[in-house]
């Protein structure tokens, strides 16, 4: 039986969270994932790859060392390194890391001390009270571990978008290829680009609908049916993601394609408009007695209930409806906007790739401008850049911008916002700079009231022009920290400070709702990939849906515009 790129992913992704809990080199860490994450989305299987002779090595993210380990795990079903670190450190504490609230710092901490490798190990821990002896358990961090492990266990896992993606593409790849299949798409939340997805729900429109759920039922990538009618289907793929399949006539395609996309709360309300104008929609199409008069495409159903097509980015019922009928329905941003990247690191800190290598990848990306962002000295005490290390950075980007003839890169710092809000460098050094990101990246935990007055107290200072991420969640991982939004919102707007929306694909911070917040009081946006390396920069397309859900258009978003005028933009009131 051949390997399936999940399982051979799957080696790599629990190598990559039991060296980051052992504290490795975070390249090494990062290398796995990254490679992770392209055997998942790959649409051809490597051991098919490996049979044709391909060389490994020039896919991306697969170095020589890599694509050898791929092979072996082809060959073998195994890898060895896996065991060896496994007999060092036990494998039930990747489960550990999945508690919000326990990064591997933590995991590493509590293991170490206390010997615990389980979640229930854990829960004794914390019911005995031993867990206080361990330096950073207080009371309220406790209390919240608790709850959280209580509700892990009945929580839904769902997937991150840009990981449903890439276990999509292979499927869809797949039925595509069936016999008799002319349009596959995928609907459901995934297509409304939620932050993750719970399921994946794919349309498929065929002539012979049975032979069509056969050949799916051969999927390579299957563990589990659990049902397999002659329309509809629904299977479990190895890598747990739960895909539901329907085979629609091409009649109903619009039809169908409105009522899969979801959400629920929109399908109730355009059902409620069709019964007023005497309609009936379903599934199916759009009917008056019983008579089918439409549904075909999409825009038709929209239009015989007297609305303009709605994005599904926009159907959550959350005011699309009556924008469709007024005619007032944003002109969504989407990626050919773009203009440039305000957020990257090389490795001069925390990233992995030059400069100038940076530059090119993004030169590739058609962007005029990026610009350099690398941490201050507090966060990563041994990484961050100091007065000196940073005026020389700066002198580099000059001399690279003296010899670029089309892109430009911007002097910047990810500067981080100190407890008491001031910079964590001096504004000698900040005045050098064309502008600055300015993040919160410890002390998570103060009270809002607090942690507001420490923001607004760094927005204070005139060298700051974007606030980073600014919220700091981490999807699945880590909660917002206390804030009052509207608060900074309104300090951002009278100071001309831009907020940023962090497109890492875990983070999305802003979320949609402080994004159309942002964009009804006038606060500028700016979407930025934090890329850490060159590939991150695809990272971009995870802010974009994300702004789209929040209504944004191109000009609600400072990224979009010249470098001349966005050089306008960057200055503070
Ligand atoms: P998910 O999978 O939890 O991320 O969210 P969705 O939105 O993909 O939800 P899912 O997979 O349960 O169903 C896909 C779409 O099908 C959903 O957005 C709307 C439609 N749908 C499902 N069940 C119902 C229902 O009972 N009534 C209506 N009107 N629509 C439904
Ligand atoms: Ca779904
Ligand atoms: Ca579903």
């Amino acid at each position: 039986m051949a390997v399936h790129n999940t399982e051979i992913a799957s080696f790599f992704e629990r190598i990559a969270d039991l060296l980051e809990i052992e504290d490795e080199n975070p390249f090494r860490i990062r290398a796995y994932r990254n490679a992770a994450r392209t055997i998942r989305g790959s649409t051809v299987s490597m051991s098919y790859l490996l049979k044709q002779g391909k060389d490994l090595s020039t896919l991306p993210n697969i170095g020589k060392d890599l694509a050898e380990k791929i092979q072996l795990i082809v060959e073998t079903g195994d890898l060895p390194l896996l065991g060896e670190i496994e007999a060092r450190t036990p494998p039930t504490l990747s489960d550990l890391l999945k508690v919000q609230g326990l990064g591997p710092k933590r995991v590493r901490l509590l293991y170490k001390e206390l010997d615990i490798n389980t979640l229930e190990d854990l829960r004794r821990a914390i019911q005995s009270g031993k867990i206080y002896t361990v330096k950073g358990f207080g009371e309220k961090t406790v209390k919240a571990l608790m709850e959280r492990i209580n509700s892990y266990s009945t929580e839904e896992k769902r997937t991150k978008w840009l990981l449903a993606r890439d276990i999509a593409r292979p499927l869809l790849e797949y039925i595509k290829q069936c016999e008799g299949v002319r349009k596959v798409m995928l609907a459901g939340s995934f297509r409304r680009c939620k932050e993750t997805v719970g399921d994946l729900d794919i349309l498929v429109t065929a002539k012979e609908s049975k032979k069509v759920m056969e050949c799916i039922s051969h999927y390579d990538e299957i563990s589990n049916v659990v049902s397999m009618g002659s329309t509809r289907s629904t299977v479990i793929l190895d890598c747990g993601m739960q895909v539901d399949v329907r085979v629609i006539a091409p009649e109903s395609y619009g039809a169908a394609l409105v009522y899969f996309t979801g959400s629920k709360p929109h399908n109730i309300e355009l059902r409620k408009l069709a019964q007023k104008l005497g309609y009936k929609i379903n599934e199916y199409g759009v009917f008056k007695q019983d008579k089918h008069i439409g549904g075909k495409t999409e825009e038709e159903l929209y239009k015989k209930l007297g609305l303009n097509y709605i994005e599904p980015e926009l159907r959550e019922n959350t005011g699309e409806l009556a924008a469709a009928r007024n005619g007032s329905l944003p002109q969504l941003i989407s990626l050919k906007d773009i203009r440039g990247d305000l957020h990257c690191h090389t490795n001069a800190t925390d990233g992995h790739c030059t400069l100038s290598e940076m530059a090119s990848s993004a030169r590739e990306k058609g962007y005029e401008y990026i610009s350099i962002n690398d941490h201050s000295k507090r966060l990563t005490v041994t990484h961050g850049l100091d007065e000196a290390q940073l005026l020389e950075q700066i002198r580099q980007i000059d001399k690279f911008n003296a010899k670029s003839d089309d892109i430009v890169i911007l002097k910047s710092i990810e500067v981080d916002i100190l407890e008491d809000g001031s910079l964590d460098l001096s504004d000698s050094v900040l005045k050098e700079l064309d502008f600055t990101v300015c993040a919160v990246h410890y002390k998570f935990n103060l009270s809002q009231q607090k942690q507001t007055e420490r923001i607004l107290r760094a927005m204070d200072n005139p060298y700051f022009t974007i606030l980073a991420h600014p919220t700091g969640r981490l999807i699945n991982q880590r909660e917002a920290y206390e804030i009052d939004m509207q608060k900074l919102m309104m300090a951002a707007k009278q100071r001309g400070i831009i907020l940023e929306l962090n497109a890492q694909p875990d983070r999305l911070d802003l979320n949609e709702i402080h994004c159309k917040t942002a964009k009804e009081l006038g606060v500028k946006l700016v979407i930025s990939t934090d890329a850490h390396s060159q590939n991150d920069f695809d990272y971009m397309l995870c802010g974009i849906n994300q702004a789209r859900r929040g209504w944004l258009e191109a000009e609600n978003v400072v990224n979009t515009r010249s470098l001349k005028e966005l050089r306008k933009l960057l200055k503070r009131k």
